[in-house]
This record gives structure tokens, C-alpha cells and sequence, in this order.
């Protein structure tokens, strides 16, 4: 089989993608490991930045989001008693979008067959080859048939323990990393938010995000420890923290509820910065992690992906290479400037097993300045809504 365009991982960075180069015209197909229901089952990001609502609007694929997603034009940063509120709408003249990461990859799920775009779910083994020369070709196995697809482009939108990345010789290989001592438990359910906007809090008892997915279905998230595991958090043991933590706070309390979703994830820093490699082209978590303290994580797979489909338009359209040239440069500034953001709030709110009273104090004087600088509030509100492409 020949196609222009493999794109590896069903993932957003995957699925924006093979929808921008269909709506070109441009021959793609999507190899994805798990099944569709299994990436649906991923909870994951909740605010949107508008080079995200940007993409689905032209894609014409924003229309459950403009709907069902609640526009946000501030959000909170509180440490225990008082909360400062980043009026990011007039401060920037923008907002930000709640709808789930969940929802938005099933509005480009679901619309992939009428959009002619190719899907293979449960493709096993993908491998990718020749991505330094001339006929790349990725072969997969799916119902025990092994199967070859020759290509002009790779993909590699298969998030961060995918393929792609792992494909590059480790010659070529440009890697900085953090990771932080503690987790993030999160936990969904059919409860009204406490608070009519997003809450990062860093409290007495540590780290806690109050966030939201509808005026009927919340999003809280508290920091702990790695050793943590679920078994640790009965349902009632976080709704009595999430009460101390939130309650003081709020408008209206936290109101419990069963959980449709707990889970705990790791925090880290990373960038894998030869995010081309010959044929190979690498875009969303393959190439970066963020923490999510930033909500910067999907929100630059699609800036990503806004450079990498406008380049691969270019080339197949009028021969013009040099979008591919430029990708990796003009992705990677975007990609840093996100990550020191995120790596920013991370420091701010979160507290560190190693720091002492005076690192807290230092937290405490920061979120002083912050709450009295209208200079400090703008930058920050900049980079919530995210920077221009
Ligand atoms: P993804 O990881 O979403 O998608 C990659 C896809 O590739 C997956 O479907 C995977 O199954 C597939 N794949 C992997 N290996 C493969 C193989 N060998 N063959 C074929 N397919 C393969 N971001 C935020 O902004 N806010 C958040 O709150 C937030 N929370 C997160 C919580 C967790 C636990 C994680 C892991 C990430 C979180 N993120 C958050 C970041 C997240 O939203 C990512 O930025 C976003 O999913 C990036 O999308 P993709 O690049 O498409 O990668
Ligand atoms: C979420 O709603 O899942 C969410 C929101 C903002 C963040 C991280 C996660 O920074």
C-alpha cells in the first residue's frame, strides 16, 4: 500500500492532523495501537487555548465544543485564604475554553468517516523504517496479517512511550528532562464545581486544582507524594481534603459525589528537541511533556500540529519545502516557552519535600507580588491563554 502521510498514535496531535491533511486533500492514514472506546477512556486535559479552538473551528468540527464547552475568562491562583483572580479577558483581550480532552477527540473521532479519514485502531507492532532515506515505509500487524504501507512522511503523534521518538539514533538524540517528586490525584465526577472558574491553590496541606468539565460535572485534582497509590485515596478520604482545601475559598464548597474517574499521574518536564528526523516528523507528547499545572500539555500538540499540517500542505500542494524545513525551529520556540510557564506555575504552587519555611515564604511573597502587579498578572494571563503562533 502506498499513502502520502503516516500519522502514528489516534491521540489529539494524530487526529488533528489527519482531519487538516484530508480537508487538503492530502492522502493519510492513522495507525493507533488501542481500540477507539480505550483512547475515550483517557481523562486527561480540560482547558482549551484558542490555537486549539482555532483548529476545530476550521476543521468546522467546533460546533458540540462552542455548545457544550464554557468559555472562561479568568482563573484563580489562592494560597489557603485568599485567592487572586487573573482576569486573562481583559488583561488579554482572550479566554480559554473547558472541554474535556475526552470530548474533543471524540468530536474528531466521530467524524472521521464521513471526512474519508483512514483509522486503524488495535494496529499492533507498529514499526517505523528507512526514516533517513528516500522510501520510508511503516509496517503494523493487525488480526496476525502483517502489514507494509510505503509513504512519503511519518508522523510520529504517538505520545510519550510510543515509537517515534525511540526510532531516532540515539546520534541525533537532544533530550532535557525534570521530573518532579510528587503526583497529581485526580478525580471526575457528576457534582456542580465549587467555583464558577479554575482554582490552583497552594495551601497549607500542599497543591490543589479545583477544575470542571460542565456547570454539572467537576474536575479536582490534589499534589501527593510518588509513593502514593490509589488504594491510599478512598473516594471519602479526597472529598474531605478537597473540603478543607477548597471550601474557605470558593463560592460554594465542594459538593462530593460518586467518582466516574480517579487516577493518579506523574509529573515531568521534557523536551526531545530533534523533532524531525529525515522522513520523520514528531508532534504533541512525543516530543514534549509539561506538567499540567500550565493546562499547556494538548494545547501545544496542536500548535504543533497547526505548523506541521500547514507545512505538509505546502509541500504537496505548491512544492513548497520550507515549512518542513523550519518545523522543528519554529515548534521548538513555542514548546520552550510553554514549558518554562508550566515549569513557573509548578514552582509557585506546589510544595517541594526538599524546601524549608523559607522557600514557602518565598511562594507566599511571590503570589504577594503577583496579587498587587497588574505587569505580574498580564504575563501570566498571556501565557494561560497561550502565546501566538
Ligand atoms: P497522546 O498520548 O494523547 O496520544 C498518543 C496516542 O498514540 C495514544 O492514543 C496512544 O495509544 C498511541 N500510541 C502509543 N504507542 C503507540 C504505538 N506503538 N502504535 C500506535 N499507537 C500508539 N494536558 C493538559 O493540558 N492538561 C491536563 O490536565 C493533562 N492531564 C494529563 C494526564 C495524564 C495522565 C497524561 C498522560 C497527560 C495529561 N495531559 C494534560 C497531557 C495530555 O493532554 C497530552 O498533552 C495530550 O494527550 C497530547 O496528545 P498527543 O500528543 O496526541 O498524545
Ligand atoms: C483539567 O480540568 O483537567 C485541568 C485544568 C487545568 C489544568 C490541568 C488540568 O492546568
Amino acid at each position: 500500500m502506498k499513502r502520502q502521510v503516516a500519522i502514528i498514535g489516534a491521540g489529539p496531535s494524530g487526529m488533528l492532523l489527519g482531519h487538516l491533511l484530508r480537508q487538503a486533500g492530502v492522502d493519510c492514514i492513522v495507525l493507533e495501537r488501542q481500540s477507539a472506546d480505550y483512547v475515550l477512556g483517557r481523562i486527561r486535559a480540560g482547558v482549551l487555548e484558542t490555537v486549539t479552538t482555532d483548529l476545530m473551528r476550521q476543521l468546522g468540527l467546533d460546533g458540540r465544543m462552542n455548545a457544550e464547552g464554557m468559555i472562561e475568562g479568568g482563573f484563580n491562583l489562592a494560597d489557603g485564604e485568599r485567592r487572586i483572580r487573573i482576569d486573562i479577558e481583559a488583561l488579554t483581550g482572550r479566554h480559554v475554553m473547558v472541554y474535556g480532552q475526552t470530548e474533543l477527540t471524540r468530536d474528531l473521532m466521530d467524524a472521521a468517516p464521513d471526512r474519508d479519514l483512514e483509522v486503524i485502531y488495535g494496529a499492533d507492532a507498529v514499526t517505523l523504517h528507512d526514516i533517513d532515506g528516500e522510501a520510508p515505509f511503516v509496517t503494523y500487524v493487525k488480526d496476525r496479517d502483517t502489514h507494509r504501507i510505503e509513504v512519503d512522511f511519518i508522523a510520529g503523534c504517538d505520545g510519550f512511550h510510543g515509537p517515534s521518538r525511540k526510532a531516532i539514533p540515539g546520534s541525533a538524540v537532544r533530550e532535557f528532562e525534570r521530573e518532579y517528586p510528587f503526583g497529581w490525584l485526580g478525580i471526575l465526577a457528576d457534582v456542580p464545581p465549587c467555583h464558577s472558574e479554575l482554582i490552583y491553590s497552594n495551601g497549607p496541606r500542599g497543591f490543589a486544582l479545583a477544575s470542571m468539565r460542565s456547570p454539572s460535572r467537576s474536575r479536582y485534582y490534589i499534589q501527593v507524594p510518588l509513593t502514593d497509590r490509589l488504594e491510599d485515596w478512598p473516594e471519602s478520604r479526597l472529598w474531605d481534603e478537597l473540603a478543607l482545601r477548597f471550601d474557605p475559598i470558593s463560592e460554594r464548597g465542594v459538593t462530593r459525589g460518586a467518582a466516574l474517574e480517579m487516577s493518579i499521574a506523574p509529573l515531568r518536564s521534557y523536551v526531545f528537541e530533534t523533532m524531525r528526523h529525515g522522513r520523520l516528523f514528531l508532534a504533541g507528547d512525543a516530543a514534549h511533556i509539561v506538567p499540567p499545572t500550565g493546562a499547556k500539555g494538548l494545547n501545544l500538540a496542536a500548535s504543533d500540529i497547526a505548523y506541521l499540517s500547514q507545512a505538509l500542505i505546502a509541500h504537496y500542494s505548491k512544492g513548497d519545502g520550507s515549512g518542513l524545513e523550519s518545523y522543528q525551529d519554529r515548534a521548538l520556540s513555542r514548546v520552550w516557552k510553554a514549558e518554562r510557564f508550566s515549569w513557573y506555575l509548578t514552582k509557585l504552587m506546589h510544595r517541594f519535600p526538599e524546601d524549608g519555611t523559607f522557600e514557602h515564604r518565598m511562594q507566599i511573597a511571590e503570589l504577594d507580588y503577583v496579587a498587587a502587579s497588574p505587569a505580574m498578572q498580564e504575563s501570566i494571563a498571556e501565557n494561560y491563554v497561550g502565546l501566538p503562533l
